[in-house]
């Protein structure tokens, strides 16, 4: 019988009917399941914990949930929108990276019950289980800005955080005649902090290529009081600033773009009340950033909305048997796929701990990486823990511009990410640190 139909006849016959009928929806339907390990996120943090659980208790024992059917690599998207990487090499179907015999929920979680040590998602299955990662990244939220996301329909202009518009950003580039070339840096904590930078440079040296440097007028405007947080590099990236002519205002958040004029609005975050607009021939956007609704809606967030763990354990706050890595953590270090590399070995430490009912020992120092891409050939490694001190891997000055920083970056990361990193393979550099430093503190 046609669904319509079914329903009308069931209405004929009464609100008694009708209870009846929801009653035996959401008994019969409700698809529940029980699993040791239960991680939430198919992302960095969710595929790396996956593979570091299965060898721990056995494929059989863990599953993952993740709608996506993609699996990306976020931070080549700084070189697809300079036009030095195609798009297709950052994505992997998601079964292609779920780790064999690892159970793939392919559904939204939409509610979190730590209580009741229970999961609902969005197609009304109910997951219980025994231990329970969160690794659901955060939320980007152009909505945020009056005129977006729709203004991206429009030409000139473009974001490298969204896999919808990080291409735009390159034909910007490209369209590029002359006029203001603006990079905006928002009022919330964001993903790879050095990433709206690293776009403004490359840019810088794609006009330079082309001819047209002199013709664009190079604009940082950031909500930070500062270019980057840890000094040490912040210096270097203020030395290449003034020498590329480029002009950082500080204290400033976009609030407002009118596509249609080429207009974006930023509130003067020093002035309360004041507003500044700026004519643009390319626009650069890095939207604000949150926690997903999912977890700020639930009790293992924190008051800012991240999920409250132990800054060195990695374990929740309140409850043992939940654990948090990546993006979605209140961990006070720069959010990164190096820090996630970093925070699984010693996440795992602590879950294999946790198992034996033994207290957790290993802690994270912070450690966090960002390269700082320059140009088409050069960058800053920055590499740094929970105190901003500099805890560089190799063994010559990091906070120089360097070829070889840039090859890292371009070609060697992604086989790191792919081929170790999400088998759970990769603890981020701190061995290697730890040789190349042989004989000192670090
Ligand atoms: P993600 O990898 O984002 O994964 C979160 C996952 O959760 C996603 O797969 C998502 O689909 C899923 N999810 C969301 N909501 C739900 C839900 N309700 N139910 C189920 N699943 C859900 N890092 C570096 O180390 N070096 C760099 O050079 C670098 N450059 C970057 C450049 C750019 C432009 C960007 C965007 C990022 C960059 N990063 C870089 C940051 C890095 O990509 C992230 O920090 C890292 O991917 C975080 O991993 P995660 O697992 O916390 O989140
Ligand atoms: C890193 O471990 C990592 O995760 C795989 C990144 O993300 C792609 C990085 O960008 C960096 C820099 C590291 C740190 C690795 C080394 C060898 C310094």
């Amino acid at each position: 019988m046609p669904v319509a139909h079914h329903s009308s006849l069931l209405r004929k016959l009464g609100p008694h009917t009708l209870r009846l009928r929801q009653f035996h929806l959401t008994t019969g339907c409700a698809d529940k399941s029980h699993h040791e390990v239960l991680v939430l996120g198919g992302g960095t943090g969710g595929i790396t914990m996956s593979a570091r659980m299965r060898r721990k208790v056995g494929a059989g024992n863990v599953a993952v949930v993740e709608p996506s059917e993609q699996h990306y690599y976020q931070p080549i998207w700084t070189l697809v929108g300079a036009g030095a990487k195609p798009l297709k090499m950052s994505g992997r179907p998601t079964a292609s990276v779920i780790p064999s015999g690892v159970t793939w929920i392919k559904s939204k979680v939409q509610e979190l019950d730590p209580d009741k040590n229970l999961v609902r998602t969005d197609d009304g299955k109910e997951l219980t289980y025994r231990y329970l990662i969160v690794a659901l990244g955060l939320q980007l939220q152009y909505h945020k800005i009056k005129g977006l996301p729709e203004g991206f329909g429009a030409s000139r202009i473009g974001s490298n955080y969204s896999v919808n518009f990080v291409e735009k950003t390159w034909r910007a580039l490209q369209d590029f005649e002359e006029g203001n070339a603006i990079f905006t840096f928002p009022n919330t904590p964001i993903k790879c902090a050095g990433a709206p930078l690293k776009i403004m440079y490359l840019s810088d040296h794609h006009f330079r290529k082309v001819g047209k440097r002199s013709k664009a007028n190079i604009i940082y405007n950031t909500s930070l009081p500062v270019i980057f947080g840890v000094k040490k590099y912040a210096e270097t990236l203020l030395e290449i600033v003034k020498a590329r002519n480029i002009n950082v205002n500080y204290r400033m958040n976009l609030i407002e773009v009118h596509a249609d004029k080429r207009e974006a609005v930023f509130e003067l975050l020093d002035s309360p009340g004041e507003t500044k607009t700026f004519q643009y021939e390319m626009l650069h956007v890095t939207p604000p950033m949150a926690s997903p609704d999912v977890v700020q809606q639930s009790s293992l967030a924190d008051a800012g909305g991240w999920v409250d763990v132990n800054k060195e354990t990695l374990q929740h706050m309140k409850y043992p048997n939940v654990f948090g890595i990546g993006d979605c953590t209140n961990l006070p270090t720069s959010k990164t796929a190096a820090a996630v590399a970093a925070q699984s070995a010693i996440l795992s430490q602590t879950i294999s701990k946790v198992m034996k009912n033994q207290r957790p020992l290993s802690k994270y120092d912070g450690y966090t990486s960002c390269p700082l891409v320059t140009s088409y050939n050069k960058c800053v490694l920055a590499e740094f823990d929970y105190d901003g001190e500099p805890l560089e891997t190799f063994p010559f000055n990091q906070g120089k511009e360097r070829r070889t920083m840039f090859h890292m970056k371009a070609d060697l990361m992604p086989i790191l990410y792919w081929h170790a990193l999400l088998r759970g393979l990769w603890g981020g550099p701190a061995p290697l640190r730890k040789l190349m430093h042989l004989g000192s503190s670090k």
